[in-house]
């Protein structure tokens, strides 16, 4: 099954010498395919095996929020790693040099590298393809039903997608075994805490703080996973859209910087004591929608502006770019909450102050700044501004996907045509009122607790 999952960048044989997992996106060692077929390769090769992450300082304008929850998460990593005999190398600069340079360095036979739909990444791994003469496979081990396999093209909708996975989800839905301690090791371990001292701070964008409510890595994702699947999944297809209420699972800055895969998360699902409805519900969500994201930000290479929208969408958009606007905010007004709606101000101070905002209301925000800005272009770029600076999950397919469903219909069909949406759906605070307790929610987000 692992042929499934690899992409290879080039046609070069594998030699003997180290093999090398780039780890960027899966940030993880049990319950990674990428890592387990590293080591599968350098037995067969009687070689080593290590493990490097490059670190980028200004990964799309990340802040020290998230490089935080990543190196802990890291950290952790490293920990787990050098326990199975398997060194890890932080590299910092960029990846087209310090990953040639350690091919050289360590005279490795191949390089392995995760899957990541993004362009910044797929560009990375083009160049460093470009200065490389060794074998370079790339390994999708984010999917539960790898995404060059699933489909090779965009797929209309998650009623597209969803027909492939339920054709395929047997073969892929299996547990992975426990990777143990490998026996070919180098012989000049790298000491990880000196490695992890050598990050300099001061070098990270501070202007956004740090979260006390979401706890970075592994051992924590898995107690998330565990609480969830205890005391939320019962109630997650009544609850979970509820904003003033708890009962999404709260996995997807896990997910996001690779701490927990999804398939480990629905295996648990799938044998917990849940009504089926719900874990329908649930495996829907984690595996159909979050898998449609990575399929729409491979093969759709404008994810992240109007470009990418489907002709209807950007016909209805552009038809209605002229319609006045009952409000149009800066972005600055945006940022800082400061509408004169207040379920979207709480929507937006949820973001800031606990680093994720709830599913349900993330719509709405979109919605809600496609409709005060003058164009769908400008609403695009202040919606993933906002999520990317302080959503933890931010700067991932989903999210990109997600802002794509609610300015530009992607994955959504044509609605009833109305002021500036077009025939984009539209959602007002009517509907929110009627729907759910929304005072709760403003009782939620008043009571969050920054540090
Ligand atoms: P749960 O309801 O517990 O879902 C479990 C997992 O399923 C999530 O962690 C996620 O991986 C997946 N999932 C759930 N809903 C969706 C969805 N609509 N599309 C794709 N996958 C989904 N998700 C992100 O991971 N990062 C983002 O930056 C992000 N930005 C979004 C922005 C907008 C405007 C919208 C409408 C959605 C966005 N989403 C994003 C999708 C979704 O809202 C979040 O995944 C979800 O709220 C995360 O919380 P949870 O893990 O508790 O969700
Ligand atoms: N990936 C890397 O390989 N190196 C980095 O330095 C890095 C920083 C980073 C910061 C914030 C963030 O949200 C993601 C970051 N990632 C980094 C990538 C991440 O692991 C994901 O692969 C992509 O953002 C989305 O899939």
């Amino acid at each position: 099954m692992i042929e499934k999952r690899i992409f290879r960048y080039n046609n070069n044989e594998i030699k003997p010498g180290t093999v090398i997992y780039k780890m960027s996106r899966d940030q993880r060692v049990q319950h990674n395919h990428a890592l387990s077929y590293a080591v599968d390769v350098a037995y067969a090769t009687k070689s080593d095996v290590l493990v490097c992450f490059n670190l980028v300082n200004n990964f799309l304008d990340a802040p020290q929020r998230h490089f935080e929850f990543m190196l802990k998460g890291l950290e952790e990593t490293a920990t787990e790693l050098e326990n199975l005999n398997i060194p890890f190398v932080l590299l910092f600069g960029s990846p087209e040099i310090t990953i040639p340079k350690l091919i050289g360095d360590t005279n490795a036979g191949l390089l392995i590298s995760d899957f990541d739909p993004l362009k910044i990444k797929l560009k990375w791994n083009d160049e460093i393809n470009s200065n490389i003469n060794i074998a370079f496979h790339e390994v999708d081990t984010h999917n539960i039903i790898p995404a060059r396999f699933i489909s090779p093209k965009e797929e209309f909708a998650a009623y597209t997608l969803r027909p492939k996975v339920r054709k395929l989800e047997a073969d892929f839905i299996k547990s992975m075994p426990q990777l143990e301690r490998i026996v070919y090791g180098r012989e000049n371990q790298i000491d990880n805490r000196s490695q992890f001292n050598k990050i300099d701070y001061s070098k990270f964008d501070k202007s956004v703080g740090t979260v006390s409510n979401i706890k970075a890595g592994r051992k924590n994702a898995l107690d998330k996973l565990d609480v969830f699947v205890k005391y939320r999944l019962e109630k997650y297809t009544t609850l979970r859209n509820e904003p003033g209420a708890d009962f999404q699972s709260e996995l997807s800055p896990y997910l996001h910087f690779g701490q927990l895969s999804s398939l480990e998360a629905v295996l648990q699902v799938i044998e917990a004591e849940a009504p089926q409805e719900a874990k329908d519900a649930f495996i829907e969500e984690i595996f159909v929608r979050k898998e449609l994201s990575d399929n729409f930000c491979l093969y759709n290479k404008n994810y992240d502006s109007m470009e990418g929208f489907r002709d209807w969408a950007k016909k209805t958009l552009i038809e209605h770019i002229h319609d006045e606007r009952e409000y149009l905010y800066p972005i600055e007004q945006f940022e800082n909450a400061d509408t004169h709606d207040v379920y979207w101000n709480a929507a937006q101070k949820e973001l800031v102050n606990s680093g994720k905002m709830h599913g349900y209301m993330r719509m709405y925000w979109a919605k809600k700044i496609l409709e005060w800005t003058e164009t769908p272009e400008q609403a695009m770029g202040i919606a993933i501004y906002l999520n990317d600076k302080y959503s933890l999950d931010g700067r991932d397919p989903n999210g990109y996907t997600g802002i794509a469903w609610s300015i530009g219909g992607i994955h959504d069909r044509a609605w009833g045509e109305r002021n500036v949406f077009g025939k984009i759906r539209y959602m007002n605070d009517k509907g929110l009122k009627r729907k759910f307790d929304m005072d709760a929610y403003l009782r939620k987000v008043n009571s969050i607790k920054l540090i």
